[in-house]
């Protein structure tokens, strides 16, 4: 059985995730309104990966007796600048979720809950891998100083990624 303040922490943090993936498929619309589709498929993929980071602590919450609630999602930004801008918001985005993770971490520790600080590794594991994938990107954009046929190669590039669900590891 969850108690009632680890059920309250999962719960923020399943909204922080749908904020998340809320916040790349604006990016994925502001890709496609750009006509960068690789960029907007990336963006489309990482949307899934999100969900993906929801259910799992969905799935989770249901198992341990626990009750899942859902609270609104904040409003996300629609425009950028440029790619970089972008990458820029995903790669600090990424860290702030680190971040959010790490303090769970924390008070699953001082609950004494060791479920819950198992599940968390996953996601601690996890956000290694986001925070590279999104800085590798951005170094890419910084190295094209705005070159627009190497902008379209990376486009390519990015077409390619496909979803796979990695929670279920
Ligand atoms: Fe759920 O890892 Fe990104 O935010």
């Amino acid at each position: 059985m969850l108690n009632k303040k680890i059920e309250k922490e999962l719960n923020d943090q399943i909204n922080a995730e749908y904020w998340s993936a809320y916040f790349y498929l604006s990016m994925a619309a502001y890709f496609e309104s750009e006509n960068l589709p690789g960029f907007a498929n990336w963006m489309r993929i990482q949307y899934q990966e999100e969900i993906s980071h929801v259910m799992k602590f969905f799935d989770y919450i249901n198992e341990r007796g626990g009750r899942v609630i859902l609270k609104p999602i904040d409003a996300v930004k629609a425009e950028w600048n440029d790619p970089i801008e972008a990458f820029e918001d995903t790669y600090k985005h990424e860290q702030k979720v680190t971040e959010l993770i790490n303090n769970l971490v924390n008070i699953s520790f001082e609950e004494k809950d060791h479920a819950t600080y198992n599940i968390l590794q996953w996601y601690v594991a996890e956000q290694v891998e986001e925070e590279a994938a999104a800085d590798s990107i951005l170094q890419q954009l910084k190295m094209l100083e705005g070159n627009k046929h190497g902008l379209l190669m990376l486009d390519r590039e990015l077409k390619q990624r496909t979803f796979t669900d990695e929670t279920a590891k």
